[in-house]
């Protein structure tokens, strides 16, 4: 069981004592990937001294990812701005005043020369991101295409379009989709403070129709929206306990952008931050947990923190779909600088 401590030199400490209520509580195992984790639980993990928590997150981090290496995935907003939806934190929904041009649907040959150019710079997965509700039959047979490419070019492949139906999951299975990356993005009950023209309920039908069509799901959120710790606590609770918990996790950090609601947002303790991938980690240990949007604020000692806390997943490249990422020299630098190795770099260690 992932909770029990055994390493010798902490066994003084008060760590064994405060985490084994964790350890000892009976739980059922009822969700296919791992135990149910109760509020309460993922309440008490937030709670524990940071240096205890830092040190479960990377015992857990190390059972579960003994290679500790780190997966690359470029995105690219194949069509940008114009939404309809009212995502507080959005740049690209219409209803809100800032610089994003909306744009048409990238061409098929755009889409595949950025994807050699993703492969090229060493990236491990190729996401596409849509600025949409939900696709239209006709946008998911275009889509199908791209994906076809570039999974031809030997990327693994992720879309985020929105809603899906689940006649539009199996098209885009069909094709070779290997993740649909779609979030619930906080806790329900903080959750109409952000968003109104979609409930959290047709985000959940749209995870369940992903999971049905036989994809990988891709689902996580954003933190730093202006929820408390408990909302944290039931938003990383309602990923745990999905049946199973997704593959891949992103936390995003809030990109506060000029002309959204939430553009004044004030600064999340950072801190937090690291409390929340470090919880990630621990409560859905084989997870890919992506250190999403808002690396740049986060500068290089917290992602550091993060890195330990257990995120194994960033995105690579000089953008996210509108805002702005590290260059990818400069995470290049940090990976080496913090001795982390790559996923792809595992893979052909292994060929040789
Ligand atoms: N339109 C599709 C949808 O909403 O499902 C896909 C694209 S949408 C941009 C994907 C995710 O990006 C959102 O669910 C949200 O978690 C994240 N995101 C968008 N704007 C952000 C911001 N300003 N800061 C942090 N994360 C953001
Ligand atoms: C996710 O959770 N984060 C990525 C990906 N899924 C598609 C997107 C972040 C977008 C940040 C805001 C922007 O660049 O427009
Ligand atoms: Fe539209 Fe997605 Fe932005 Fe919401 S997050 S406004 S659905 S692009």
């Amino acid at each position: 069981m992932l909770l029990v401590l055994e390493l010798k030199p902490y066994k003084t400490m008060s760590v064994s004592q405060t985490i084994s209520p964790l350890v000892q509580a009976k739980r059922a195992p009822v969700t296919k990937t791992g135990l149910a984790w109760t509020i309460g639980q993922i309440a008490d993990l937030y709670e524990l001294p940071f240096n205890e928590l830092m040190f479960l997150a990377q015992k857990t981090h190390r059972q579960h990812f003994p290679e500790g290496d780190v997966e690359l995935a470029t995105l690219l907003s194949i069509k940008t701005g114009g939404c309809p939806e009212d995502c507080g934190y959005c740049p690209q929904a219409a209803r809100y005043h800032t610089d994003v041009k909306a744009t048409k649907l990238l061409d098929l040959e755009e889409v595949l020369e950025a994807a050699r150019a993703a492969k090229a710079a060493g990236s491990n997965r190729f996401c596409m991101g849509a600025a949409w509700r939900e696709p239209k039959d006709r946008d998911v047979e275009k889509v199908v295409e791209m994906i076809k490419g570039v999974k031809a070019l030997g990327l693994e492949t992720c879309a985020t379009l929105g809603m899906l139906e689940a006649a539009q999951a199996r098209s885009l299975r069909d094709a070779g989709l290997d993740f649909y990356n779609h979030n619930l993005d906080t806790s329900e009950d903080f959750y109409p403070n952000v968003i109104q023209t979609r409930t959290y309920q047709d985000r959940l039908d749209t995870l369940q129709n992903v999971r049905d069509a036989g994809m990988s799901v891709c689902c996580g959120g954003i933190v730093g929206m202006g929820e408390s710790r408990e909302q944290r606590v039931a938003f990383l609770a309602r990923l745990a306990n999905l049946d199973p918990y997704p593959e891949s996790v992103p936390i995003n950090h809030l990109v506060p952008v000029a002309g959204t609601p939430l553009a004044e947002q004030p600064k999340l303790d950072p801190l937090e931050f690291v409390r929340t991938i470090a919880v990630a980690r621990i409560t859905m240990p084989k997870a890919r947990v992506r250190l999403s949007a808002g690396r740049q604020e986060l500068g290089k000692a917290i992602q550091a923190m993060c890195f330990q806390a257990g995120a194994n997943s960033i995105f690579y490249g000089d953008h996210l779909l509108t805002t702005g990422n590290p260059e990818a020299a400069a995470d290049r630098q940090l990976l080496a600088e913090l001795g982390l190795k790559t996923k792809e770099s595992c893979k052909s260690e292994v060929q040789v």
